[in-house]
Order: structure tokens, then sequence, then C-alpha cells
């Protein structure tokens, strides 16, 4: 009896955990499974009692092979496109550069699933059924009660034994385990290996059964021969036998707390608590479809902590990075080929990661860069006759640069300019010079030589501008859209702070600066819009997905409260584009209202970003929203708006752009009460707050080295001095 109720105690507890997800039957689609992931391995566990689904990915499993996409000698078109473009002849440019300066071929190589791993045990009839997701532990949990005995399977996704981990406790009467092989639809019991139809990638994946007295381990290792983008020699059969014989040697307790060990070391750096209501102890699915009509705080923050777990889940060091899925895909032609839209998707895969302090599982994205600024050497070279290097607007394994699909949208110059943005961010973020010096340094000055070689004068204004290009993905091939004059302003400043922080090039410095001033300024055009383009075109009724232009103000931060017309004119043009949107693009609202300071105005898209999502069906509408596994939903599901939104929790509670760090800058009143631990502000400052009635209580912030610091709150600005590690109280 006492251990029954101690039961029934703990099962109440983990359903109203603030950081479980949980359901009440098993998933009946992909997108109602349970994700979890190592960096390279992910899963998707389904939780049927008697038939359980674990779908897995390998980060490596993708088409294709190592492959140069550069057009060469695309630079002898450059010219005439330009020509035609300043003569106002859009199509006839178009229409040349979709001939002469496009990737060979125009399109990249998709991203790919590897298999299922099927467990069948005897039917029968079922109580207690719970399924879950401990955000805590990384774990999946599939429980039940079946003729008397309660099951209870666990799923995580081992770093640090590189394995998927499956527990069945106590050991069932009988069960089977197979694998499919996602191309070919076979089933085998123990190994799966093939090569990729359409490429040079070959895979293994292997499964290990280890029995105790109670229950039974199953450990899944998969690998390919993948070893860098020009490198395939690697041996499948190999690697999943070390990685299998170096885990199985572990028992389950032992493969358990190393995992714990390693996974809680990143997720818990960060609490947050924004109060809690009745609806926190509903099942997950119940409370995303309630959302709307109450105030379930506490599915924010699940939302927020949920977008960290994805994140440490599919990017890890050593890894690739975050592609549009994440590293979570069941189709072998998924939607955009699951690759690397770096025209906003990639990089707002990564906007959580300082500031949520998670910053290490930035580094794959870092490690992509060092590849993209090799391939996109050539790409420079033989598209611009340009020194430095330039990616357009996607990437794949294979590390594609030039520009894709057509010449309308895929001729965007700046997606290598941005992703560099990021390097010098995380030195702002951790301080770490060595990084600075021999990672990021280098690969933002080759970005920033891309445009001292290729910006060109505007002939009507004089101004320097980039071109031919794009405004993301609108308005066809143009030059000079505002987001390429932001980014590049961007891009020269931080290579001119960083080389003064290095002490080295200092006629580059002198030059970028030079260039700089000359870029053409961002300008208000007659609604009092920002304007995306260089003409004064805007059209106020259109509520196109990309805010390209609004880039200076999020993730940019050019234009801020410091420069209150283009503030003023960057707001107007949020407001025209509305309320609504697709899922990566609400959560990019979030953020921007959070820089305009309105916390109300970002909770009210937050509010149109946690609701059911639905995918286009016959006679339906899709819409925006959260899937019953909390996956955002572009539709289809793109991981872009998990982590956009978790970035824009943190962005309306911290904010650390330019010099200040700004507590509580932008809380909504449906947020009154809170505490939030363990973020991040640039300076490598750690923050932790409390407010009560909508004012701050308390904030806490300790720096990793000695240094002053000014910080604003309501309105009231003070300088603080910190010393290195010691916790700072601000009352
Ligand atoms: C960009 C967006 C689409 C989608 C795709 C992956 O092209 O405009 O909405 O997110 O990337």
């Amino acid at each position: 009896m006492k251990l029954a109720l101690a039961l029934l105690a703990a099962t109440l507890a983990q359903a109203q955990s603030p950081l479980t997800l949980w359901y009440r039957q098993p998933a009946g689609g992909w997108v109602e499974a349970l994700p979890v992931g190592n960096g390279r391995l992910g899963a998707m566990v389904f939780g049927d009692p008697a038939h359980e689904r674990i779908q897995f990915n390998e980060s490596t499993v993708w088409t294709g092979e190592p492959h140069n996409y550069a057009h060469p000698g695309a630079y002898r078109y450059l010219g005439q496109i330009r020509d035609l473009l300043w003569a106002g002849k859009q199509n006839p440019a178009e229409d040349l550069a979709m001939r002469e300066f496009m990737s060979v071929p125009l399109h990249q190589k998709a991203y790919q699933a590897l298999g299922d791993l099927l467990l069948d045990f005897p039917e029968g009839q079922v109580t207690g059924y719970k399924r879950s997701l401990d955000l805590d532990t990384g774990i999946v949990a599939v429980e039940f009660t079946q003729n008397g005995v309660r099951y209870r399977r666990e799923v995580f996704a081992s770093y640090p034994a590189k394995a998927i981990v499956v527990r069945l406790e106590p050991t069932p009467p009988h069960f089977t385990a197979q694998l499919k092989d996602a191309h070919t639809g076979a089933l085998s019991p123990g190994v799966m290996a093939g090569r990729i139809p359409d490429g040079a990638i070959r895979y293994e994946a292997r499964l290990a059964t280890l029995r105790d007295s109670s229950g039974v381990t199953l450990l899944l290792a998969a690998a390919t021969n993948f070893k860098n983008y020009r490198d395939v020699t690697g041996d499948p059969h190999a690697r999943v036998e070390a990685m299998l014989a170096a885990a199985r040697t572990q028992g389950y307790a032992r493969l358990r707390a190393a995992h714990l060990a390693d996974y809680q070391r990143l997720f818990r750096r960060v609490t947050l608590d924004l109060g809690t209501s009745s609806a926190a102890s509903l099942p997950t699915d119940e409370r995303i479809a309630a959302f709307a009509q109450g105030n379930d705080r506490a599915l924010v923050a699940l939302l927020f902590q949920y977008g960290r777990y994805l994140l440490i889940s599919s990017s890890r060091p050593g890894g690739q990075p975050a592609n549009l899925q994440g590293i979570w895909n069941e189709s072998n032609r998924p939607p955009w080929d699951s690759k690397y839209t770096d025209n906003i998707n990639t990089e707002m895969n990564y906007w959580p990661a300082e500031e949520t302090n998670v910053s290490e599982c930035q580094l794959p994205l870092f490690d992509a860069l060092k590849d993209l600024a090799q391939s996109g050497a050539i790409t420079a070279k033989e598209q611009y006759n340009a020194r430095g290097w330039v990616l357009h607007h996607n990437f794949d394994l294979w590390r594609g640069t030039a520009p894709i699909n057509a010449s309308n949208h895929g001729i965007w110059q700046t997606g290598g300019a941005w992703l560099s943005t990021h390097l010098w961010e995380h030195y702002l973020f951790t301080g770490n010079r060595q990084f600075l010096r021999e990672t990021a340094y280098p690969l933002m000055r080759g970005a920033a030589l891309f445009f001292v070689d290729t910006l060109v004068q505007d002939p009507k204004s004089g101004y320097l501008i980039t071109g031919p290009s794009n405004s993301p993905e609108e308005g066809g091939l143009v030059m000079g859209p505002a987001m390429d004059r932001q980014i590049v302003r961007a891009l020269f400043g931080d290579v001119i702070e960083a080389s003064r922080v290095l002490e080295v090039d200092a006629a580059l410095r002198d030059q970028l600066t030079g260039l700089r001033a000359r870029i053409a300024p961002d300008r208000i055009g007659r609604y009092g819009q920002l304007q995306e383009w260089l003409e004064d075109k805007d059209d106020p009724h259109n509520q196109h997905r990309h805010l390209s232009h609004l880039w200076a103000v999020y993730p940019g931060y050019e234009i801020t409260p410091a420069t209150p017309d283009l503030f003023k004119a960057a707001r107007q043009s949020l407001i025209f584009r509305g309320d609504g949107a697709t899922g990566w693009s609400l959560a990019w609202k979030v953020n921007l209202w959070a820089r305009f300071l309105d916390g109300d105005h970002a909770y009210r898209i937050l509010q149109n970003l946690i609701a059911p999502a639905s995918d286009k069906r016959p006679g339906k509408a899709a819409h925006a929203g959260l899937y019953p596994n909390m996956f955002d939903a572009c539709p289809p599901f793109q991981i872009d708006g998990n982590f956009g939104a978790a970035a824009g929790v943190a962005e309306m509670l911290l904010q650390s752009q330019n010099g200040t760090v700004d507590l509580l800058p932008a809380l909504p009143g449906a947020w009154p009460d809170g505490k939030v631990t363990g973020l991040r502000a640039r300076g490598g400052i750690g923050v932790d707050m409390e407010w009560r009635a909508g004012n701050l209580v308390r904030a806490i912030l300790t720096a990793d080295e000695n240094k002053t610091v000014k910080v604003r709150y309501y309105g009231k600005q003070v300088e603080i001095r910190l010393a290195a590690g010691r916790p700072y109280k601000v009352e």
C-alpha cells in the first residue's frame, strides 16, 4: 500500500514536473513522437506499448558526394548582370544569371532518414499509460501496466556513449527487435548496412542487446563513411563496432549516469520560472490547444527549455550543425531537403546558443564555417573574381556555396557574412581571445575581404552597395537590398573591432573603416517605413514572412533607440508585416518586439506561435504553431521556430547589445512574477533575476573577468564594477 502510494505520488509529481512533456496516448504520427539526440544520432520515440517504433537518424546520412558547386568563369557575366539591373531590366538580368551564374548542378543534396528500430511485445490490455520526455534528464519514458505488471521503457541518446540507449524494465515475457532500413525497407535483427542510392554515403547501424536481472538494455549505434566534406573514406563498420564495444562494457546504471552527467552539465545551467497555473497539470497536447484561452505561463517556460534541449540534442561539438529539422527527419525527400537555409533559418537555429548558456553547441556551426570558407573561396573566385569567401542562401553536407534553385532568390550574397557575425558574438559572450584569434578572425576577415572586392558604387547615389543580390525571398534579383548593406556594415564593424582587440591588420582596419562609411545608409520611405530596397517601393500591405530589412534591429543592433528615426521606421515596417506568419517568422517577430521594448506585443506573437499547428490538407488551410510534440510548424516542421522562440523569451528578459546590460527590457504583463538563473550577457556575464508584480526584486550579475558594466532596468541606468567570479547584487 505504502509503495503504491509512493508510486502514485511519484507519477503525479512527474506529470506535473514543469520540465516534462507528457501524453496519455502513444504517438499517432511523427510530429507526436518525442525526440532524443546526441548531436550525431537523433531518434523519435513513438511509445506504442506493443509495437514500439524508434525512428532514427545519423547526421551525415545525405545524398550526394564530395563536389564543388561553383560555376567556373561565371564572373565574366557579373558586369552584364549588374548593368541590366541598373537599366531596370530585372527579367533579362535574372534570365542571364539563370543561364550563366548558378550553382552546378542547380540544386544541392538532401538529408536522409536512416532507419527504424522496431520492438514488438505481446499484445494485451494496457492501463495507466503515460509517455513523457523529461527535459531535466533528456530521457523519454513510456510507462504502462499490463497483466498486473508496471512496465517502464526509457530511451535516451548518449553523447558520451555515442549511442541511443533503450531500457526495458522489467524484462518483458518476450519481444523481438528489428532494424528497418529507411532506403530499402529491409528488416533485420541486428545489423543494417547499405549505401545511399544517390551518392557516396555508406552507412551501418547495429543493435546490441544486454540482459541483466532487472531488465534489458538495447544499444543502437550508427555511423557512415563521412570524414569531412571532401573525404568519404571512413569505415562505418569499424566505427559502429568501436562505439558498441565501448558502450556494451557498461551496465545500464552507468550508461544512464554518464548520460545525465553530460547532459545536465549543459541543461541545468539555466532555470526559468514564469509562474504556474492549473493548466500546467494537463498533458502537453492539451496545454497547447488551451493556450489561447488562458495564461499557461509554465508552457512558455517549457517551450523555452525545449529549445535549449533541442539544441543540446542536435548540435554537439565535433558534429554537424543543426539543419532545418535539427537532426530529426523521417523522409528521404524532406521539405527543402532538410539542409541548411542560411538566409534566416540556420542563423535562427543558433540565436539561443549564447544567451541561454549553451554556447558550445554553436561550435559545429563554426566548424562548418571553416569548410564553407574553403568552398566559398572557390565560389568567390569563379563567380566574382574576388578574394575571401562567399556563401549564398543554402549549404549542404558537401558545403555548396554557389547560388542554387533560381536566380531571383538564390543569388543572395550575405550568407557567409551573416554567419560570420556569430563568430564575433561568440567572442563577445565568452571573451575567448584564443577563439577570436585562431578561429573567428581568419573566417570573419575572409568574409569581409569578399565585400572589399565586390562592393560597387551605385550610379544614382554614389554609395557602395552589394549586387546582384536579393532581399530574401522577395522582390527578385536587385542591387543593394537593405539587409545586405546592414549585414556588411555589421561584419566590417566586427572585423574592425576584432583587429583592434588582436592588434593586427591596421591597414585593413583603415580600409574597412573607409568603405563602411560609404555603404548606402538605411532609408525611410514614404509610408514612414524602413525601406527594404534602395528604391522606395515597399508595399505597406505586404505581409511577407521574411523580415530582412529589420535585420539591423534583430539579430543586428545598428538600429536602436539611439537612432530614433530609423527605430521608428523599422517599427512601422514590422507593424505593416502584421502579427501572423510562418513559424520561424513568428519567432523572429518575438525577438523584434523584444528589441522594440514592447513585451506585450512580443507576448501576443508568442500566443500566435503557441497554438495547435496544422499542415495543409484538402480543404484545410495550413497554419503555423506547435505540433503535439512541441516541434514548431512553419508548417511543415522546421526547428528554427523552436530555437527562435527560445531566443525570443530570453530577449524579452535580458538584452546586452551595445554595451548595456538591460534587465527585463520587455517583460509582458502576462508574466508579473518570475525567476530566471543562468542567462548570459555579452561581456562574459552571468545573470540571475527575480521579479515580482512586474518589478525587479533583485538581479545577480557575475562576470568572468573584472570589468565595469552599464546596467539598465526600468529606465534607471547604473554603472557597476564587477570583480571576476564575484556575484554582484543589483536591487
Ligand atoms: C526559406 C523560407 C521558407 C522556408 C525555407 C526552408 O526559404 O522562406 O519559408 O523556411 O527557407
